[in-house]
């Protein structure tokens, strides 16, 4: 029962990012930071999943002058918690130290404050959050305006705890990322938002540089701008995803177009959709496979596979099968062996290797449930060999260490003599189809 499905073999599941009008609007609407599902690290590195953030650049200074600086601050959004990235350029990094009640009051720093309900005012104890970190990593923080202050570093007390951040210095300056935790996160939520540059040189505070363009008071919730949480961008997975070297096959997707249980979710498609969570389930031992229809003929280089986590078990008795119509498969290669899930396997010998429109990953000795399937090769077709005229005998595997080796011969020569026979053409085909077993080598992916 063959079915065809339409779907693009490369997916990519675009980020799908909306504005949404802020319910509160307390000052000038700075933009919309997107949510990721990628996994970020609180390091001070920036996480690449920052690339597709919110960027905010170009502040004033506290007399309402143009702040020149090339301080950049990232904001991105996770299921728990706000992240900010500051990438802040500045050769003196200085430190000033009066009040050690206050061990980064006077230090080269960032200074994050947050209103996270956009209510636009102060609440003792709770808004704003007033989130500090120097260059050195030392942190200090105050919950509300006039309420409680914890100027005091988590190595001291360990009180801060509403919010962590890291700050390490690189050259020319340093880099800080904070990991604030908020409760529901939600797209088309606004907050209120200052961001600070505490910019200090050897003969004192230099200047601080504001994200806010309300300069009035730009400690208090009422002065900051605000930005809004977009949509969360689905995770973008691209065919092939092994990252193997070679000339993919694409084409349509053949097979099931469910899985086991009826599943839209485990059809065919998910072995060729780059994403290795996802795989084809067939209904049962032998009832279905999934495949590429790439509509002309290919001779493989190999196949890589990634069979499906926690079910190695079930790639003995995998096929990889070629068929010019769809309704006889021919067996090229079967599995002798377990999986190698997490680790992609590929396979690079083959026998009956002449050539097929359709190829097939299919399993009739175990349920055939694979997370990712890619065929790699060449166009072309070997003309049907008399293999009783031109036995395994005649062409010596010393001859032809490598399938490639005889297939690009192959293909060199039909492409300058199509519909010519020769006895080269004879000889290749011959070679390949005495090259019997497989072998598996393995691929970190
Ligand atoms: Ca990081
Ligand atoms: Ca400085
Ligand atoms: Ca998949």
């Amino acid at each position: 029962m063959k079915k065809v499905i339409s779907i693009l073999l490369s997916v990519l599941l675009a980020a799908a990012f909306t504005t949404v009008t802020a319910a509160d609007e307390t000052g000038e609407n700075a933009g919309t930071v997107p949510g990721t599902s990628a996994a970020l690290t609180l390091d001070g590195v920036m996480d690449e999943a920052y690339q597709s953030g919110l960027v905010l650049e170009g502040f004033k200074l506290s007399d309402g002058e143009p702040g020149d600086t090339a301080v950049k601050y990232y904001l991105i959004y996770t299921a728990d918690a706000l992240w900010v990235f500051a990438d802040v350029p500045d050769d003196t990094l200085e430190t000033v130290l009066e009040n050690e009640d206050q061990p980064n009051y006077k230090m080269d720093s960032v200074e994050v404050m947050l209103d996270p309900d956009n209510g636009g005012y102060n609440t003792p104890d709770e808004t704003p959050f007033q989130m500090r970190v120097d260059y050195q990593g030392n942190l200090s923080a105050r919950l509300g305006q006039g309420g409680t202050s914890l100027y005091h570093s988590p190595e001291r007390d360990g009180n801060v705890d509403f919010f962590e951040a890291v700050a390490v210095v690189v050259d020319g300056g340093f880099q800080a990322e904070y990991r604030i935790p908020l409760e529901d996160l939600t797209p088309g939520r606004a907050m209120g938002l200052n961001i600070c540059y505490n910019d200090w040189d050897e003969d004192g505070l230099d200047r601080v540089v504001y994200t806010t363009t309300k300069l009035v008071d730009s400690w208090y919730p009422e002065s900051f701008d605000y930005v809004v949480l977009g949509e969360i961008a689905a995770p973008s997975y691209e065919y092939p995803a092994s990252g193997a070297d070679g000339n993919v096959i694409t084409g349509t997707v053949i097979g099931n177009e469910t899985g086991w249980g009826d599943n839209a979710d485990a059809g065919a498609a998910a072995a060729f959709d780059g994403n290795p969570a996802s795989f084809f389930d067939p209904l049962g031992v032998g009832d279905g496979f999934c495949g590429i229809d790439a509509g002309e003929s290919y001779i493989l280089d190999k196949v890589v596979i990634l069979s499906r986590e926690g079910w190695n078990d079930r790639f003995v008795g995998a096929m990889i099968q070629g068929s010019d119509d769809g309704e006889n498969w021919t067996t090229l290669w079967t599995s002798g062996e377990t999986g190698t899930n997490p680790d992609y396997c590929t396979v690079t010998e083959f026998e009956n290797n002449t050539g097929y429109s359709q190829f097939r990953y299919f399993n009739e000795t175990n349920h055939g449930d694979v997370a990712e399937v890619e065929f790699y090769g060449q166009p072309g077709k070997v003309e049907a060999a008399p293999v009783e005229e031109a036995p395994a005998e005649e062409a010596p595997a010393e001859e032809a260490p490598a399938a490639e080796a005889p297939v690009d011969q192959t293909l060199d020569q039909k492409a300058e003599a199509p519909n010519t026979f020769d006895f080269g053409i004879l000889a290749a085909a011959a070679s390949v189809v005495s090259l019997g077993g497989f072998a598996l080598t393995r691929k970190k992916h």
